[in-house]
């Protein structure tokens, strides 16, 4: 870091909200890290715990339990209030009882005077990142949604385990809506510098159906792992941890965030995961991927699911 204070301030310290302070303070990423919940005990609570890991972090982080006044000075605001997803939910159900929430969230954190970048990780992800944009009035490129880096996260991952190649080297996208209509973007995949159909014919033993069941396994990790522990949170509040760093230090680093699109693969007024520029002014740029025809159709029923979804709200 350098020597600028930075300051990050959470709202909604449930599962993803805690693990992502967590972990931003076992990184030693922001130097002030204010947290802010409704339910004002249990965040006093994360505070305590957290302070109280501080003597073993690598640098100081000035925790404290915050209000929406605190959003003033703050460079990231992470919005990771409001209802997770029950078993049997989709993402879409989520959506009438998430954005009442932010719209009070959002207009607090206005009201304060906040004048950073939005990250947004509540679900459904992209139509909430649509919110936040509409109800702040922002430029588009301040508010990010966690779109699809989790999705690409376990991807690769997965990848990785199935070749045998450390998943930072498995440079391969999942584009389009952080949920069912998601879509692998296997035509520009690569394992290092080779393209992944090439390496799929060179290497006896890997087969095109493998490949197929573990996109199933990304597409539908979330409804596995909550069926077995109620929430999930550790992986996505390591990927935010990752954009808050992107944005700190202007990186320029390329995640698959929910931004808007503004023409980009021939689409307008919806945000969507896309291959993105990040940087300390938020997005810098969108990456046009050349997708196949398949794999256009799937990001454009993506999109019109997510416009069907937008259209519903009363902003
Ligand atoms: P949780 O554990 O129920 O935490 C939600 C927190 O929000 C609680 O502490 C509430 O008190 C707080 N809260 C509720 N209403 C308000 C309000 N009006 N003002 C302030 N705080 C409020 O949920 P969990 O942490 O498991 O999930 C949070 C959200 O993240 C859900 O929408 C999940 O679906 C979503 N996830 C998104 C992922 C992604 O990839 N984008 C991944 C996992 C979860």
């Amino acid at each position: 870091m350098g020597e600028k204070l930075s300051r990050v301030a959470i709202v909604g310290t449930g599962y993803v909200g805690a693990s992502y302070a967590f972990a931003m303070v076992n990184q030693g990423i922001a130097s002030e890290l204010c947290l802010i919940d409704i339910n004002r005990e249990k965040a006093m609570g994360d505070v305590m715990d957290l302070n109280h890991g501080l003597p073993f972090a690598p640098s100081r982080t000035k925790i404290w339990l915050g209000d929406y006044s605190d959003c003033k000075e703050a460079d990231i605001v992470v919005l990771t209030a409001g209802a997770n997803q029950k078993r049997g939910e989709t993402r879409l159900d989520l959506l009438n009882k998430n954005t009442k929430i932010f719209q009070s969230i959002v207009n607090q954190v206005m009201e304060a005077g906040f004048d950073g970048i939005f990250i947004v990780a509540t679900n459904p992800v992209d139509v909430l990142s649509y919110v936040v944009w509409k109800v702040s009035r922002m430029p588009k490129e301040k508010v990010i949604g966690s779109g699809t880096i989790l999705d690409t996260a376990r991807f690769r991952f997965l990848l990785g385990e199935y070749f045998q190649v450390d998943p930072k080297n498995i440079h391969a996208y999942i584009i389009g809506e952080h949920g069912d209509s998601e879509l692998p973007v296997w035509s520009s995949a690569d394992v290092g510098v080779i393209p992944l159909c090439d390496y799929l014919k060179k290497k006896k033993g890997f087969q095109q159906c493998d490949l197929d069941d573990i996109f199933i396994h990304v597409r539908d990790a979330a409804y596995e792992i909550i069926e077995k522990k109620e929430a999930t949170y550790y992986a996505i509040a390591m990927a935010l941890v990752r954009l808050t760093k992107v944005i700190l230090n202007d990186e320029h680093s390329i995640l698959t965030v929910s931004t808007y699109l503004d023409g980009e693969y021939g689409h307008e007024d919806v945000f969507i995961g896309v291959p993105s520029i990040v940087s300390r002014q938020g997005i810098k740029q969108i990456l046009e991927i050349e997708l196949n025809d398949g794999e256009k159709s799937m990001f454009n029923r993506s999109v019109q699911i997510l416009k069907e979804m937008a259209e519903t709200l009363d902003l």
